[in-house]
């Protein structure tokens, strides 16, 4: 973090959107938790037949729930029950009580639909403002918006919630990525909020039009929507001269602002008044102890149209609940490093590719841009490591850097590559989520 910026971001600047709640007690919180678990489980039940269906053949009622601890008796909820129910078949209200849709396009087949109910909106506003002030912004500051607008629900999700706030939007959505540097540069923006590889490309584009975002205002960055590491955060703060911090989010569950860092950035802090998080065994389905790695498993306590009850995320973390130096009290999602589906299991090592991104990172004559291809060749998984030489490097040292990559994701992953060193600006950059492995395993 550049020391200049320390300031929007230092120990004790407990600016709160809502203190009260964010202070709560944890035994006062749990009593809030199960009084809205059990109201979240009627709803359920009573108003859609697939939980009636699903609670039945598991032999339990909304009423057998006297303890958070008996949320393990309920069933999960996958995504392929979104998609069997297509479009609106879980919704617990009817259709003209719904103020908004939004869907997700997914890989194969049938996007997945979620919707709002009025007063549902106006609580992720809440919780999105909440957030952003978690991670430094404030009433007043100006907000540019880069989250795509539509279907998605980054784009309006955070809009709602900087307006909710009291700052000023400036709704760009994602793309005209040299209009976005020319107006973050002329309306003075003080927060970006975008996903942090669109982020990336912001900052490239802003380089090569000389405009130094480092000098002027801009001091936050609300990044999220995709997997991103701890040196990704660091060239981040570098080239862009900001505080970036991570936001969670998913659309099953709410859209973004479902967990955000606070200055001390040691987990993202999730908003137990409105979801209870639990992290299970993705193989055995059961739930572990504060601290250990596994699938986060979410249940949504407020929501009207869309309850979600034990929705398997296929996001890997850990949670904890040791008290923060930010005074929030709310349990601590430790940063996402992947998910399940995006795990390659190459030659029998499981990969990430927050892992790859850990390590090409730091190295040294290497932009922060780069892409992975699985093949199959013969009986063999061959990963192919694509990433960009820095501007200034020189091609004849493309073999060595190619070595040296080489040589370090084997010794620190465990897996063999093949690493190809693109010159600058081969690699598709990113508008929103970025793509990071092609598996044409997947055919
Ligand atoms: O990505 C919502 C969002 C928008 C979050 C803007 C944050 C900012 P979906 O498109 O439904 O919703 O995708 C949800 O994205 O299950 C994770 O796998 C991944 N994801 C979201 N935020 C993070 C993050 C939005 N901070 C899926 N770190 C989730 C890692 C993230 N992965």
């Amino acid at each position: 973090m550049s020391a200049e910026f320390l300031p929007r971001m230092r120990s004790g600047d407990d600016y709160m959107f809502h203190p009260d709640l964010e202070r709560m007690d944890r035994a006062e919180l749990a009593a809030l938790q199960l009084a809205r678990l059990k109201g979240t489980l009627h709803h359920a039940y009573t108003n859609v037949p697939h939980y009636r269906r699903a609670f039945d053949a598991a032999g339990v009622t909304p009423d057998d729930l006297h303890s958070l601890a008996d949320l393990a008796r309920f069933p999960f909820t996958v995504k392929t029950d979104l998609r069997d129910n297509y479009p609106f078949g879980l919704f617990a209200v009817p259709r003209s009580q719904l103020a908004r849709i939004h869907a997700s396009s997914g890989t194969t087949g049938r996007p997945t639909v979620v919707g709002y109910t009025q007063g549902d909106l106006v609580r992720w506003s809440e919780l999105m403002a909440r957030s952003m002030a978690s991670a430094g912004i404030r009433p007043g500051d100006v907000v540019h918006n880069s989250y795509g607008y539509g279907l998605f629900t980054g784009g309006l999700g955070a809009h709602y919630g900087a307006e909710r706030l009291g700052a000023t939007v400036v709704p760009m959505s994602g793309g005209s990525t040299e209009r976005q540097v020319a107006l973050l540069r002329d309306f003075a923006a003080d927060a970006l909020c975008s996903t942090p590889s669109y982020a990336l490309n912001i900052a490239e584009v802003a380089r090569a039009e000389g405009v130094d975002l480092r000098g002027g205002p801009l001091k936050v960055g609300l990044f999220g929507a995709e997997p991103w590491t701890e040196a990704m955060r660091a060239e981040l703060e570098e080239q862009l001269g900001i505080t970036a911090c991570d936001v969670y989010g998913l659309s099953e569950i709410m859209g973004p602002g479902v967990a955000v860092e606070c200055w001390a950035r040691n987990g993202l802090h999730g908003w137990e008044d409105h979801f209870l998080f639990e992290v299970i065994d993705a193989q055995t389905g059961q739930p572990l102890p504060y601290g250990e790695a596994g699938e986060l498993v979410i249940t949504t306590l407020t929501k009207s149209a869309l309850p979600m009850i034990r929705y398997r995320t296929r996001d890997i973390s850990r949670l904890s609940i040791e008290p923060c130096p930010c005074g929030r009290s709310h349990v601590r999602i430790l940063r996402i490093t992947g998910r399940n589906d995006d795990m390659m299991i190459i030659r029998g090592v499981n990969v990430y590719p927050s892992q790859v991104e850990a390590v090409l990172l730091p190295l040294p004559g290497l932009s922060a841009h780069y892409q992975m291809v699985v093949e199959r060749k013969g009986v063999l998984d061959v990963l192919t490591i694509e990433v960009e030489a820095a501007p200034e490097e020189a091609e004849a040292s493309y073999p060595q850097l190619a070595a040296t990559v080489g040589h370090h994701v084997k010794s620190l992953i465990g897996v063999s590559s093949t690493v190809i060193i693109r010159r600058p600006g081969e690699i598709p950059r990113s508008l929103g989520k970025a793509l990071r492995v092609r598996d044409l395993r997947r055919g």
